[in-house]
């Protein structure tokens, strides 16, 4: 059966095997035939029908939105670019430029803002030939990273490397951007520095070109990895400042202009091509962007690119001050999918320079196709969608990133506390002037968020923590934070607080990633066989940063087959009554699935769940825990 896979397999029929084809096509291992491949599809359907046998369910009744025409992808964007001459070469070319250069985050930050990170590959792989072609001229997609790596896997049983190489295949010609949390990579924790770097190189191998590096305290040595990495891996190095406070209010004299003058230098003299001003929560006003770019542009030689949120409705004129101001370069969102505590509307800026010095070149018509495309996609998502209609300028007292304003509410409904919403986000403000005032995003913004709802379920507050709070065990992030484990804050740790979370261990000053004992791949290898045979590189990485998440990925994978071409209204909400749904599961190759109903219980626990399959009545039986 090995040679029969390998006989159908797409790669090796189009005669475009090469000595790492074996290694990269896991499927090939799969020896079932088309008859259990088909079972697993019932059966993972049959499962979401019996786990909620009472959900109302309605057949999507919104029509397919229809292909793009478009021309065969071109192979002359900034992506050639990069690879032909390098990475000086592009920022080069991007500070030569007298347009406004614009980077689409909708398949990264602004699903993972706006729908919980929930947005399926199969839906970004179909808007993928559109967006070739509309955003030709555009900077880069930031499609990768942050968030995207882990939901992927934990809940859309995807490969987030997968997701990678299709969409690189429908678009050639743009620079695919992630977002790195430097020495936490794509986690939430420091990693060992060789994992790091492993996992910097795979990703560069893999096809990302532009890194946006930051660390969540603004703490340069946990950047140092991560961007050395980038560097020697040719590609494109973004060294990030996290915005925070105002630099227009006298009273917030810790993050003040200089605060970032300071940071940029340094990190122009570390190498980097770019330097992001990463606004998370959207506090950079129109006017402090105006100041802020205005300085950096005298004090630096770098491209400047600026991205923000727009939860309090300000950021399309922050935008347009920090064009006025010489900024390179700004990340949006396509329309349909911007706003709030997503980036502002690509669409929005793009119309408003229109014919100005700084046009973006970007046509506005094209753009409303992309438009009605991710309004059509994010129908089929409804259910994650934030309870966020409207812009809020509370974010400048919360200072709570995009993401996290999105799911604190859920994360505390989840613990029964949603009675005490206000009281934990009024927490989280304290909790900061407890701390010192520090820069809040992945993780260390979940860890303020962490310890407010913790202090808001014990009853403390900060004038009472120290002393009614010393017998208590803290939250595992609040007690990494205050170990070190996170790196430094620029103005030190309280410490009677620190001593009453650590109860005795002393605190690290040095880089976590000197400490930590460097992964022994092989030995990782050796873990991941034990669920999945032949396991590729990027398995083994993927593992060691998340060792549990990508097991029961495996193992989902086994039991349930390739589901991500399924329909996402299917994948999330199983089907209606009389429901039929076509799957592509292999190129050519349509499962036509019809759904009869909940048959009969048996002894052993399990329930049959009635199809018609390609015409051919067919009953899987799933547990049913009723
Ligand atoms: C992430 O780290 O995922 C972020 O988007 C931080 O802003
Ligand atoms: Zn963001």
């Amino acid at each position: 059966p090995f040679v029969t896979n390998i006989l159908n397999h797409p790669t090796f029929r189009a005669g475009k095997c090469h000595t790492k084809f074996i290694d990269e096509a896991p499927e090939l291992f799969e020896f079932q035939t088309g008859r259990d491949r088909a079972t697993k599809v019932l059966r993972y359907i049959a499962q979401i029908q019996v786990d909620n046998p009472s959900a109302e369910r309605r057949q999507l009744d919104i029509p397919r939105f229809p292909p793009y025409q478009s021309t065969p992808p071109k192979c002359t964007g900034l992506k050639q670019l990069l690879d032909t001459k390098g990475p000086e070469a592009v920022r080069d070319w991007v500070l030569d430029q007298k347009k406004l250069l614009i980077t689409d985050t909708t398949m990264r930050d602004a699903h993972q803002s706006l729908l919980s990170t929930r947005v399926r590959t199969r839906d970004m792989v179909k808007g993928a030939p559109g967006t070739a072609e509309i955003l030709n001229d555009c900077f880069s997609l930031e499609m990768w990273g942050g968030a995207t790596f882990d939901v992927a896997y934990r809940f859309l049983h995807e490969s987030p490397w997968e997701r990678l190489d299709l969409l690189r295949k429908k678009i050639p010609n743009i620079p695919f951007q992630m977002l790195l949390r430097g020495s936490n990579a794509v986690g939430y924790t420091n990693y060992p520095d060789n994992l790091i770097r492993a996992f910097v190189r795979e990703a560069a191998q893999s096809g990302i070109d532009v890194f946006r590096v930051f660390d969540s305290l603004n703490w340069i040595p946990g950047m140092e990895i991560a961007m050395d990495e980038v560097l020697k891996q040719g590609k494109l190095l973004e060294a990030t400042m996290c915005y925070t406070g105002d630099i227009l209010d006298p009273k917030r004299d810790k993050y003040t202009l200089q605060y970032y003058i300071n940071m940029a230098k340094e990190l122009e003299k570390r190498g980097a091509h770019l330097l992001c001003i990463k606004d998370m929560s959207g506090l950079l006003k129109p006017y402090a962007a105006k100041k802020l770019v205005t300085a950096l542009k005298n004090e630096v030689g770098l491209p400047i690119h600026l991205h923000t949120h727009d939860t309090s409705g300000n950021q399309v004129a922050t935008y347009l001050m920090a064009a006025e101001a010489g900024v390179d370069i700004v990340d949006c969102a396509i329309d349909s999918m911007s706003s709030t505590t997503s980036q502002p509307s690509m669409n929005a800026i793009v119309t408003a320079l229109q014919g100005q010095p700084r046009d973006t070149g970007l046509d506005p018509h094209q753009l409303q196709y992309l438009s009605d495309y991710w309004s059509d996609v994010r129908k089929r998502y409804t259910q994650f969608e934030a309870d966020i209609r409207n812009p809020s300028t509370d974010i400048y007292r919360y200072e709570m990133p995009g993401g996290q304003y999105t799911n604190l509410r859920s994360q505390v409904e989840s613990l029964g506390l949603i009675h005490q919403f206000e009281d934990v986000k009024n927490m989280y403000v304290s909790v900061n002037h407890m701390l010192g005032d520090i820069v809040k995003v992945t993780p260390s913004s979940k860890m303020v968020g962490d310890l407010a709802i913790f202090m808001v379920q014990n009853g403390l507050t900060p004038e009472n923590i120290l002393e009614r709070g010393s017998a208590l065990t803290y939250p595992d992030s609040v007690v990494a934070y205050f170990k070190g484990m996170m790196g430094q804050p620029s103005w030190g740790f309280p410490e009677d607080l620190q001593k009453i979370v650590l109860k005795g261990e002393e605190p690290i000053t040095c880089r976590p990633g000197e400490l930590l004992p460097p992964i022994d791949f092989d030995a990782a290898r050796r873990e991941v066989e034990k669920f999945s045979p032949n396991p590729t590189n990027r398995s083994v990485i993927s593992w060691c940063l998340y060792p549990k998440v990508v097991e029961d990925y495996c193992r989902y994978r086994q039991s349930y087959g390739y589901i991500m071409r399924m329909g996402s209204h299917v994948f999330f909400n199983g089907m209606a009554l009389g429901e039929t749904t076509k799957i592509n599961i292999e190129d050519g190759k349509t499962l036509v699935i019809k759904y009869i109903g909940l048959g009969d219980m048996n002894e052993d626990g399990t329930r049959n769940v009635q199809f018609e399959l390609n015409g051919m009545r067919r009953e899987v039986a799933v547990p049913d825990k009723d």
